[in-house]
């Protein structure tokens, strides 16, 4: 029997571009993660003026809101190597195309607002560790918005997300406040704008 090609049927309802599954990551590996979560500097997110609850790290880049750019930041630790490699595996790219690596740390009652990523990034990656979480998805930009076009996907712990064609550029995103301590390990591409130039290290 033919194999459905693995990243074009999204799961029912999501957006198209969205691909999830559960269980990426082994207990181990996800007990090994979150032991180095603990050892991480992070700092609060910073949006222009306002300062995020859920605290973060960069690397390869970080997005500075102030300019509108990314500017090189800290390479990536050794540590996290596998897994950018694993992730990159996964969706069939080199693990040198991501350009960004951002882990966030979502202490209970931490959101994320809506947003959509800065277009000088492609692809968005996310594994999730510690607890569940409610990510959530709304058509962009919005037409006449109603609360029922709101998606919304159940992050597992050790879970991976794409978001990648329609459901990266047509589709906002965001994360309910947490209900425990969270965390997201993100690593993204470069949009075509960079591709051909020196992307930041
Ligand atoms: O924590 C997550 O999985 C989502 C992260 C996110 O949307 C972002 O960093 O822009």
């Amino acid at each position: 029997m033919e194999q459905p090609p693995l990243f074009d049927l999204p799961p029912p309802g999501l957006p198209e571009g969205l691909v999830y599954e559960p269980g990426f990551l082994t207990q181990d590996e996800a007990a090994a993660l979150e032991a180095l979560m603990a050892a991480l500097p992070f700092a609060a997110a910073r949006y222009k003026a306002y300062t995020a609850r859920r605290r973060v790290v960069s690397y390869g880049g970080s997005f500075d809101y102030d300019a509108n750019r990314l500017q090189p930041a800290q390479a990536l630790i050794p540590e996290l190597h596998w897994l950018r490699d694993r992730a990159a595996r996964w969706i069939g790219i080199p693990p040198q195309a991501f350009v960004h690596v951002l882990v966030a740390e979502y202490q209970p009652g931490a959101p994320l607002g809506w947003h959509r990523d800065v277009p000088d990034f492609q692809d968005v990656i996310g594994i999730s560790l510690g607890s569940d979480i409610v990510m959530r998805f709304r058509p962009y930009p919005p037409i006449r918005p109603r609360k029922s076009d709101i998606v919304r996907l159940t992050l597992a712990p050790r879970s991976i997300y794409l978001m990648r064609g329609p459901a990266r550029w047509n589709w906002q995103h965001s994360i309910a406040p947490a209900q425990a301590l969270r965390w997201s390990i993100t690593f993204r591409t470069a949009s075509a704008q960079w591709r051909g130039s020196e992307p930041p290290r």
